[in-house]
């Protein structure tokens, strides 16, 4: 058990030993001049994991899928994705601001959007008509609980997208969690896909990055994008050090955090007043709400706090996500504190 069991967000995850020793011994360069062999080099690794040409390495998830929005839509066109999409709801309106576009949402069900109605919603050749450029998928998808989205869901849109000449962007921040979870490929889930952007600094506890992975002619231009927003790193290997331990070791043991997270919402699906939708635990994230008690959350907060529990509202859902910083002893410890509050 932890000092503190944190369970805001796998983001939490401090560095771990082999990750301050890689950073102490990584090789340096200066990655705006093209010279920083350790980012070089995880760049490389990562587009190579994931069966594409190469590779970005970016200070975070919103910059990563925000050049790639950037380059595959131009100003006033649209972006077609889930209506919870963190692209759309969480990265603080970077998509209109950035890119230009408008989004086109859709509900999916949980997080996974229907072919038939998203080809509906692509517009046909009109004056009048915004022109569709992108559709964007979330995998897994946190706001819907950490879902997974099935390969064949993934392959049928990538077929909409390719009949209508559109790119296909994929929000992969936890891809690795969808992965474990599935035992498909990363190759074969990232291969409909134009590009594909993947967390390091969530479940995989690097302190900071993603990669941005694509063609070699859409990561070259989205390098100068990545500088345009100031997103030129230096001596950025001290971080892409971590990011290389991240990929090479760090993917099998989010299994870990999927049976934890499996067996604390099985504890908190049964306390009093507690509507939470096991089905939707798949990976490492939990959502649930408590109909009717929304004004005393901040007080339950406090409380959790004080029993050294740290959790998260969303609006008037809770959220728990399991990771490399919370054990099994953790877990027991926040149910038994939800156990007090709700009492
Ligand atoms: N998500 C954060 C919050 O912003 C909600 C979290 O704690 O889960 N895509 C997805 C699916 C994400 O969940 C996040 C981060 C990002 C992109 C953005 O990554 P960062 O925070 O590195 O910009």
């Amino acid at each position: 058990m932890h000092d503190i069991s944190d369970f805001r967000s796998d983001t939490v995850t401090l560095p771990t030993p082999a990750m301050r020793e890689a950073m102490a011994r990584a090789e340096l360069g200066d990655d705006v001049l093209g010279t920083e062999p350790t980012a070089i080099k995880l760049e490389a690794m990562t587009a190579d994991l994931l069966g594409k040409e190469a590779g970005l390495f970016v200070p975070s998830g919103t910059m990563g899928n925000q050049i790639a929005i950037a380059l595959h839509a131009q100003r006033g066109q649209e972006v077609i994705c889930e209506f919870s999409a963190h692209t759309y709801n969480n990265e603080s309106g970077a998509l209109a601001l950035i890119a230009g576009a408008q989004v086109r949402p859709i509900h999916g069900s949980a997080g996974i959007m229907e072919p038939s109605h998203v080809e509906a919603l692509i517009r046909p050749a009109n004056i009048h008509n915004p022109r569709t450029a992108l559709i964007t998928v979330e995998n897994t998808h946190n706001a819907a609980g950490g879902t997974i989205v099935p390969l064949e869901n993934i392959r049928a849109l990538g077929e909409v997208a390719r009949k209508h000449k559109l790119k296909y962007h994929l929000d992969g921040a936890r891809l690795w969690n969808a992965h474990v979870a599935t035992g498909v490929p990363l190759k074969d889930l990232c291969a409909p896909f134009d590009t594909v952007n993947v967390c390091l600094s969530k479940g995989l506890c690097s302190p900071v990055g993603s990669v941005l992975v694509g063609s070699r002619e859409e990561i070259e231009r989205g390098r100068y994008l990545r500088k345009q927003l100031g997103g030129g790193m230096r001596q950025s290997g001290i971080l892409a050090a971590c990011g290389i331990v991240s990929i090479t070791s760090m993917i099998e043991r989010l299994k870990d955090d999927h049976s934890n997270a499996r067996k604390l919402a099985d504890g908190l699906a049964k306390l009093p007043g507690v509507q939470l939708d096991l089905a939707t635990v798949q990976t490492n994230i939990i959502y649930f709400s408590v109909p009717g008690r929304e004004a005393q959350f901040p007080q339950w907060l406090e409380r959790l706090k004080q029993q050294k529990v740290l959790a998260m509202t969303l609006g008037n859902r809770w959220r728990l996500v399991t990771h490399n910083d919370v054990d099994a002893q953790d877990c027991e410890r926040a149910l038994s504190a939800f156990q007090s509050v709700l009492a």
